[in-house]
């Protein structure tokens, strides 16, 4: 093989690789190891708002409560309606108080979940989901309130 041909080959590896990658945003998404998680949740995430795993909307008398000095992986779900305008959507929230904050990957119609992993607090502390992109619904999607306790 001349080299010409060798980096021709080289890329349409590298090329096929790739585009085999985006099929698999799930493998890539949960690489944190699950053994060190004390608690995992799931929040469904659409122009709707955040909410729990029946459909239930988050909002000021719905919250979510979480224990003390706990490892806590919260896992942002798109949940868009296939004929609604919001599946070409993207969301991406974040989690955070005065103190910290920190960010999940986007979710979008290929890659549907994305993952906080966080460590609570005392009784009493009070943090914050919120999705940072212009989506439609974003009104909706600008407190989940968490609640350690
Ligand atoms: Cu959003």
């Amino acid at each position: 093989m001349n080299g010409q041909v060798l980096k021709s080959f080289v890329f349409a590896t590298l090329l096929t690789f790739f585009s085999g990658a985006l099929h698999v945003p799930f493998a890539l998404a949960s690489s944190v190891p699950s053994e060190n998680i004390d608690l995992e949740i799931t929040v469904k995430v659409s122009q709707k708002g955040f909410a729990d795993q029946q459909g239930k909307i988050f909002g000021a008398k719905k919250f979510l409560k979480i224990p003390k000095d706990k490892v806590v992986r919260i896992t942002f779900v798109f949940d868009e309606n296939v004929a609604s305008l919001a599946y070409g959507d993207t969301h991406q929230v974040a989690i955070g108080n005065e103190g910290w904050t920190k960010e999940s990957q986007k979710i979008w119609m290929f890659s549907q979940k994305a993952s906080i992993t966080f460590q609570s607090g005392k009784d009493g502390d009070q943090y914050r989901a919120y999705c940072i992109l212009d989506c439609i619904g974003m009104e909706h999607l600008n407190n989940l309130v968490i609640k350690v306790g």
